[in-house]
């Protein structure tokens, strides 16, 4: 049995994987190349925010299953689970992916196996790493096996469904993926399935751009709505009582470091015949755009106008802020000189900082601001009390990219609400636009 492994990067998916391992028995060495990354982790201060990890790495520290280190161990299994950014906007840069295959080579030895988790485009486990692999001196797929198998946990409920969710193995021979079967089985309590190292590929990413494309739609029925004035939220909830619809929810855009990226990959490989995918991409790209001028459009005419922008984070009850669209709608609004208050409860101020935005508490965020903007869907804002807030803001418009608030709540307390999609626009929540 394999008892050694080796996990290059300690990010979102790493570090969990080598915590899962390290519980299971396994001895593990985590590699990163942030120095700060390792300290942090000898000394059980985490990186990563996402509930339940910090605890589950402590332990395997403290109980020396699991140790952070800037260069690799001679091991039985080595997992590189590194970031495959965008480079140039839409085209993958594997850079990490090369760089931890070349450092692991002196490490290589016979009877290895060498599991790559990072989302590649199909063909890179085989075009890409395996050549450099090759440069071991080992024989690939005899004396190094090789297998693809992607993660597919949602940030935020990761510890529950790296244990749960299904699993894909995809090896560059039987004999690879039935070895790396046998390793997932350690932890993974979801069905593991075995295929080919480039279906494995492509499994993950059709995934997530079956929803980017299923959520441009919903993006775009938002705004035929809003033109033919009707209430895309009530229209959606509607439609997805058929037994087979099931509409995904606008929004003002898609975020994260997966869905907004990965079916670029796609694209990538086959530019001629991704045509839905990549205007998928394009629509849900646009819509920061189309928030920031509906935002303008309710502060027309205004002197001095303030839009307080609630949740930066890409979606509720995270902290990540990667590909925020709120945070594109925030530069949006700078660019065109519009005053803003931004309220997080979740984002770290440094993390903003680096964007350029100030973060604001929320009463700083509300001060004289005339339109209230939400934009992530945190739970802690279906809490907000309408009523406490009335008194901070000098006009009381809103609007609501999550369709969270409850509408006659807020109504009821003095504000004017309008949710995106939600029909046309009514000249009294833009009461001062000149062009009505
Ligand atoms: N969003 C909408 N409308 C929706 C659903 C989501 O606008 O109906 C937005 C969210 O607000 C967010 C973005 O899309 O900005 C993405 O959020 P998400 O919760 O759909 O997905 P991620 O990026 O957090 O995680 C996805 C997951 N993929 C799928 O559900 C197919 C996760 O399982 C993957 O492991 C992860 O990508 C990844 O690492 O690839």
């Amino acid at each position: 049995m394999d008892k050694k492994v080796c996990i290059m990067g300690l990010g979102y998916i790493g570090l969990p994987t080598a915590a899962f391992f390290a519980t299971a028995g396994y001895q593990v060495i985590g590699v990163d190349v942030s120095p700060r990354v390792i300290e942090g982790i000898n000394n059980h201060r985490i990186h990563v925010d996402e509930p339940g990890l910090a605890e589950v790495v402590k332990k395997a520290v403290e109980e020396g299953k699991l140790t952070a280190r800037e260069l690799p161990e001679l091991a039985d299994v080595f997992i590189i689970a590194v970031p495959t950014p965008l480079k140039n906007g839409c085209k993958g840069d594997m850079s990490s992916v090369e760089d931890a295959a070349f450092t692991l080579l002196p490490y290589l030895r016979p009877g290895n196996l060498v599991i790559l988790e990072s989302t590649v485009g199909p063909g890179t486990t085989e075009d890409l790493l395996c050549p450099i692999l090759a440069e071991s001196g080992l024989s690939i797929g005899e004396e190094l096996m090789v297998a693809f198998c992607p993660e597919r946990v949602l940030p935020g409920k990761i510890m529950e469904e790296m244990v749960f969710n299904n699993r894909i193995v995809g090896g560059i021979n039987r004999e690879s993926a039935l070895r790396a079967e046998t390793l997932y089985q350690s932890f993974v309590k979801g069905e593991i399935f075995l295929t080919e190292a480039a279906t494995a590929e492509a499994v993950k990413l059709m995934e997530n751009t079956f929803r980017d494309v299923n959520i441009a739609l919903a993006n775009e029925l938002a705004r035929i709505s809003s033109k033919l004035g009707i209430n895309v939220w009530e229209a959606i909830e509607l439609a997805n009582k058929h037994p087979r619809v099931n509409i995904h929810q606008p929004g003002p855009g898609v975020g994260g470091h997966c869905i907004a990226v990965d079916p670029w990959f796609i694209v990538e490989k086959s530019p001629q015949e991704a045509r839905l995918i990549e205007l998928s991409r394009r629509i849900n790209d646009e819509m920061p755009e189309f928030v920031a001028d509906l935002i303008c459009e309710g502060l027309k005419g205004l002197k001095d106008p303030k839009a307080a922008l609630l949740g930066m984070a890409y979606k509720g009850g995270v902290q990540d802020t990667r590909e925020s669209p709120s945070i594109k709608v925030a530069e949006i609004l700078q660019q065109r000189g519009i005053a803003t208050g931004i309220y997080d409860p979740l984002v770290e101020r440094e993390d903003l900082a680096a964007y350029g935005l100030i973060l604001n508490n929320l009463e700083e965020a509300l001060k004289g601001a005339d339109l209230l903007v939400v934009l992530t869907d945190h739970p802690d804002f279906k809490l907000l009390k309408p009523e406490e807030l009335v008194f901070l803001v000098r006009n009381k418009l809103v609007l609501d990219t999550r369709n969270i608030l409850d509408k006659y709540q807020w109504q009821e307390a003095g504000f004017t609400v309008y949710k995106i999609g939600e029909g046309k626009i009514s000249p009294s929540w833009h009461p001062h636009s000149s062009t009505l």
